[in-house]
Order: structure tokens, then C-alpha cells, then sequence
């Protein structure tokens, strides 16, 4: 078998809490984005373009509808010889069916597919980001600072800086502080929870920290700490382009929202970095005479009567007469009926929105529906959100 320089491992199997509703069936990376994506194209189409042609897929939660859509990676052109999609579910492990206890334990229990691609580089990359980076550089930055662990970092607004891996750094970029979702952040330089390591550097880590019994098996707050107290060669490499983790429901919002405005900051019409997905064999879209659609992005095979302002329409979404949806997310298949309005919300795949019902938070928060659910009129303020 040829060598493979770097092998990537997209960590796809947590359970997606914060996404509540619109993870109760399907796993957070099989999350519609954008009108015709899932969260994974990102990662894998990232992979793809970066020239990285071997990627595990680390599943477990609700996994299904997941491994179906990945199939062999053909539709991220990954199913190259040599490389291709690799779906690792924990039951498929030597050891039997041990659930993944943390993202750390996740690649662990995957040393003997590592060691069988025997890369130099392993790049840790997270399921839940929506971004289009060239992880070369990074790959490039890693060797030329002679690391043995870079972590992608990126600043953030300061009072998000809780909820990620902070860190600090010196001149050369070097990493010289590191807390895992700190209550009072010393910076606002996030990891983006996108690694590469030599990989046998982090195996010896992975080994030691499957040992120890008081670990989380965590990247972020076991082995990085852990790695920094032993004074290891850990870099940081700055990425500056448009970003998100979209592990809750608003950031997941807010994502949908930035691709409608004018000049997105995440352009997905480049040529020389196509993010790929699965797609529907559907007919073109419709929109009607009684219909009015304005900055809205329309997938295939959605069939519009009412109006449409600032919101994501997906593929086969119907939307009838007199309806309203404003600054809104509709996933695949979901039907809304005629005069029905709907603002600020995220409705999930395959619901019905009856005739005349109401979907707006009073508080205004993001309001979800969750897959397959029913909203009539007579209760449709009241049942959701
Ligand atoms: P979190 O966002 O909290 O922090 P985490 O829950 O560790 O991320 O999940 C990372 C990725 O791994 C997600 O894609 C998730 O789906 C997946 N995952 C979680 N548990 C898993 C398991 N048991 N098996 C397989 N996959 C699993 C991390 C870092 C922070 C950093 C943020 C950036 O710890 O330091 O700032 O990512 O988003
Ligand atoms: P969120 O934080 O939104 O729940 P994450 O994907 O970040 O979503 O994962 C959250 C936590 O859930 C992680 O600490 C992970 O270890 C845990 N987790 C992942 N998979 C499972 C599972 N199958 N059952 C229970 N917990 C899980």
C-alpha cells in the first residue's frame, strides 16, 4: 500500500444535545445546512480540496441516516484509489462494543485502522463546523514549525470565549496556556478543535490516557492539557476566514442567515473550492405568480406560492398561498400550508405546517420543529418552541 501522509478522522459521533430537536433522529454532522448541504460536506469536501484523500468518519449516535449519506465518498470525490470514506462505528471495534467515552477514546479505539494507513500526520477534525479552510497550510505550517501537535485557532467573539478551548500564545506562535471552555477566559483565541499531530506522538498519548481512569478521554480537556504540562512542541495556527461551530440551535441559525446576505463571508459559489454533497434527483424549482421571494435561498424541487423573505428553503419544501416565512430555516420535504407565517424559526424535515398556523418565538429566541411533527393552527403557538 502506498503511504499516506496524512490521514484525517472527522469526529462525528457526539450526540448533539444542544441541538435538541433537530438531533432526536439523526446524528448533529446529518444536519441539513444551507439548502442543499449536511454539516459534514464541510469537513469532507475540505478534505477533498486539501488534497487529503483518506478520512475515517468516527459514528455513533444515531448513525443511519449518516452512513447512508456517505456511502463510499464518491460524492466528495473521495472514493480515489488508495483512499476513500472510512465509516468507524465504536461496535466495529477488535475490543467489542464499547461506546466511544470521549473524542480522545473515539481515536483510540481506532489505533489499529491508524496503524494500517501508518501516516506521519494525523489531522483530528470535528463534525459540527461549518468553514472552507485549506488544511495544507496548516499540514505545511505544522512541519515547518517542527510541532508535534497544531492546533487551529481563530479568534472569537469575546463573550463566546466560554464555550471553547482557549488559549494563549507567544511570538512564534508556540501555545503556552490552554483551558478547556473557561467561566473567565484570559483570551479570546479559540481552538477551532482541529488538530494535526505526528501520529506517533499522540499515540503514545492516546495510550497513556486510556489508562488513566479519572480522564474524560478528551481532547480538549485531557490530552492538549496534558500535552502542554509535558512541555510538548504545540503550535497554534491562525485561520481568518468565516467560521462557525454550529453546535447550537442559534449558532446554527445565525450560519443559515449569513449565507443570505449580499457578499457572504462564506462564499459558496468558488470554483476552486467546490463544497460537495449528495443530491436529490429533483426538478427545478417553482415559483408561482401569487408568489414573492426575496434574498432567499431556493433548492430544487421546492414549490412556492406564498412569500419568502430571508430565509433557507430547502429541496421539496412546499410553501402555499398567502404564507409567510421570514428569516427562517425549512429543511427537505416539509409542507406549509396556505396563510400560515412563520419568523425566526428553524423547521426541521418532512413537518406540516397547517393551513393558518403560527410559528413565531415571543421571546425571540430561535424556534424549532422538530422532525415529522404536525402543527396545526388551533395549537401551533402554544406546541412549539
Ligand atoms: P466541543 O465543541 O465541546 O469542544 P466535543 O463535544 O468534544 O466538542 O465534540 C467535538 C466533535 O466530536 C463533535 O463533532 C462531536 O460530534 C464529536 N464527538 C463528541 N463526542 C464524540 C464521541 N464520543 N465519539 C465520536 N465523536 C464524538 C471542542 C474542543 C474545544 C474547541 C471546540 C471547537 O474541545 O477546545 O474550542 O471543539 O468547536
Ligand atoms: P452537545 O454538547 O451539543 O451535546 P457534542 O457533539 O459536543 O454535543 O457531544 C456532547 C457530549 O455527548 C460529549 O461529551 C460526548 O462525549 C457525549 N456523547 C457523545 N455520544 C454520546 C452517546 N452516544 N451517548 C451519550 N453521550 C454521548
Amino acid at each position: 500500500m502506498r503511504k499516506t501522509e496524512c490521514l484525517a478522522m472527522i469526529l462525528a459521533g457526539g450526540q448533539g444535545s444542544r441541538l435538541g430537536a433537530l438531533t432526536k433522529k439523526i446524528a448533529k454532522p446529518a444536519v441539513p445546512f444551507g439548502g442543499k448541504y449536511r454539516i459534514i460536506d464541510f469537513p469532507l469536501s475540505n478534505c477533498s480540496n486539501s488534497g487529503i484523500d483518506k478520512v475515517g468518519v468516527l459514528t455513533q449516535y444515531r448513525p443511519l441516516e449518516l452512513h447512508s449519506y456517505l456511502g463510499t465518498g464518491g460524492a466528495w470525490d473521495l472514493d480515489r484509489n488508495g483512499g476513500g470514506v472510512f465509516i468507524l462505528p465504536p461496535y466495529a471495534q477488535e475490543k467489542g462494543a464499547d461506546w466511544y467515552k470521549g473524542t480522545a477514546d473515539a481515536i483510540y479505539q481506532n489505533i489499529n485502522f491508524i496503524e494500517i494507513t501508518n501516516p506521519e500526520y494525523v489531522l483530528i477534525l470535528s463534525g459540527d463546523h461549518i468553514y472552507t479552510m485549506d488544511y495544507s497550510w496548516m499540514i505545511e505550517s505544522h512541519k515547518m514549525n517542527k510541532g508535534e501537535a497544531t492546533i487551529g485557532v481563530i479568534e472569537v467573539p469575546w463573550e463566546e470565549a466560554p464555550r471553547f478551548g482557549i488559549m494563549s500564545t507567544d511570538k512564534k506562535g508556540r501555545v503556552t496556556e490552554f483551558a478547556e471552555k473557561p467561566s473567565k477566559p484570559k483570551s479570546n483565541l479559540a481552538s477551532m478543535g482541529i488538530y494535526v499531530f505526528n501520529w506517533k506522538f499522540l499515540k503514545r498519548y492516546l495510550e497513556e490516557d486510556a489508562k488513566d481512569s479519572v480522564s474524560n478521554h478528551d481532547f480538549g480537556k485531557n490530552i492538549i492539557p496534558k500535552m502542554l504540562a509535558a512541555d510538548a512542541k504545540l503550535f497554534s495556527y491562525a485561520f481568518d476566514g468565516y467560521w462557525k461551530d454550529v453546535g447550537t440551535i442559534a449558532s446554527l441559525w445565525e450560519a443559515n442567515m449569513d449565507l443570505l446576505k449580499e457578499n457572504p463571508s462564506l462564499n459558496l459559489h468558488d470554483p476552486l473550492w467546490k463544497v460537495y454533497s449528495v443530491n436529490p434527483s429533483l426538478p427545478p424549482h417553482y415559483i408561482a405568480s401569487t408568489a414573492n421571494v426575496t434574498s432567499s435561498i431556493v433548492s430544487e424541487g421546492a414549490m412556492i406560492y406564498g412569500e419568502v423573505e430571508n430565509s433557507v428553503i430547502f429541496h421539496g419544501v412546499k410553501i402555499g398561498k398567502g404564507a409567510k416565512i421570514i428569516n427562517s430555516v425549512i429543511m427537505p420535504f416539509t409542507t406549509i400550508g396556505e396563510n400560515a407565517y412563520i419568523e425566526k424559526a428553524v423547521v426541521a424535515q418532512n413537518c406540516e405546517i397547517g393551513s393558518g398556523a403560527k410559528i413565531i418565538s415571543e421571546d425571540n429566541s430561535v424556534i424549532v420543529v422538530p422532525e415529522g411533527e404536525v402543527v396545526l393552527a388551533e395549537n401551533s403557538s402554544k406546541q412549539v418552541g
